[in-house]
């Protein structure tokens, strides 16, 4: 149950580990792919925002590089069609309201959602990872900030006109939430992350953003119940 600060237990070359990591390596690559795309998508979309918008991108390429790099010291193959069919319910909903110009719903899937998901998987898997990986994951999880920091400031600018469709976008995808970090759960465990720790670190992270841009304490409570028994 708790979140180890030293694991000198784990055996980063096992089977067993590196069988877990081609799949949680996998995910974190094709997110960070998805996260490229979808920050030169909301590029085009927001065209007062796009110089930002691109930079944002290439970090999430760079983050791509680095987590390839971390599979290939523990000679892992990453399980990428594991990982391509983990993202695809998100995936079509961010290409869906992009497609129809619904720009706070992109925001919300990836620069709240996805973003707070990547926020708390690395702070849970920094104290447990190899040497390699916690340097990389150390650099990477700074950015990600970042990234939420985008998110909540346009929302925040843009709240009223925003809040409805935000409501209906995290009633629409915080449940896929649910069912990826169930699905992710074994392998996560393997590698020295509990599921507890990253539904509470997740849960701290996305409230927190919900707060920052505008909404109550009741509309968070609210929010953040859709889909928990997923
Ligand atoms: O903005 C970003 O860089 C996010 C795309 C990356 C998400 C990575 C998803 C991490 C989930 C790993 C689950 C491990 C338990
Ligand atoms: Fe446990
Ligand atoms: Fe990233
Ligand atoms: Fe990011």
């Amino acid at each position: 149950m708790q979140q180890l600060d030293i694991s000198p237990e784990i055996d980063f070359h096992s089977e067993a580990y590196k069988d877990a990591y081609s799949r949680i390596n996998a995910i974190v690559i094709e997110g960070e792919q998805e996260a490229f795309a979808n920050y030169n998508r909301l590029a085009e979309l927001l065209p007062d925002s796009k110089e930002q918008l691109i930079s944002l991108a290439k970090m999430e390429s760079r983050h791509k590089k680095g987590f390839q790099a971390c599979g290939k010291n523990l000679q892992v193959t990453a399980d990428m069609d594991f990982a391509q069919k983990f993202f695809a319910d998100l995936h079509r909903n961010f290409q869906e309201a992009a497609a129809e110009g619904r720009v706070v719903t992109c925001l919300l899937i990836q620069s709240l959602i996805i973003e707070c998901f990547a926020i708390s998987a690395y702070n849970i898997y920094i104290p447990v990872a190899d040497d390699f990986a916690r340097k990389i994951t150390e650099g990477v999880v700074k950015d990600e900030y970042m990234h939420l920091n985008f998110g909540e400031e346009w929302l925040k600018a843009n709240f009223e006109a925003s809040k409805a469709e935000l409501e209906e976008a995290n009633k629409q995808n915080l449940p896929l939430v649910w069912r990826m970090l169930n699905d992710v759960a074994a392998d996560a465990e393997v590698l020295g992350m509990e599921k507890e720790a990253l539904v509470e670190d997740f849960m701290i992270s996305y409230g927190e953003a919900l707060s920052n841009i505008g909404f109550t304490t009741r509309d968070i409570m609210r929010m953040s119940a859709y889909g928990l028994s997923a």
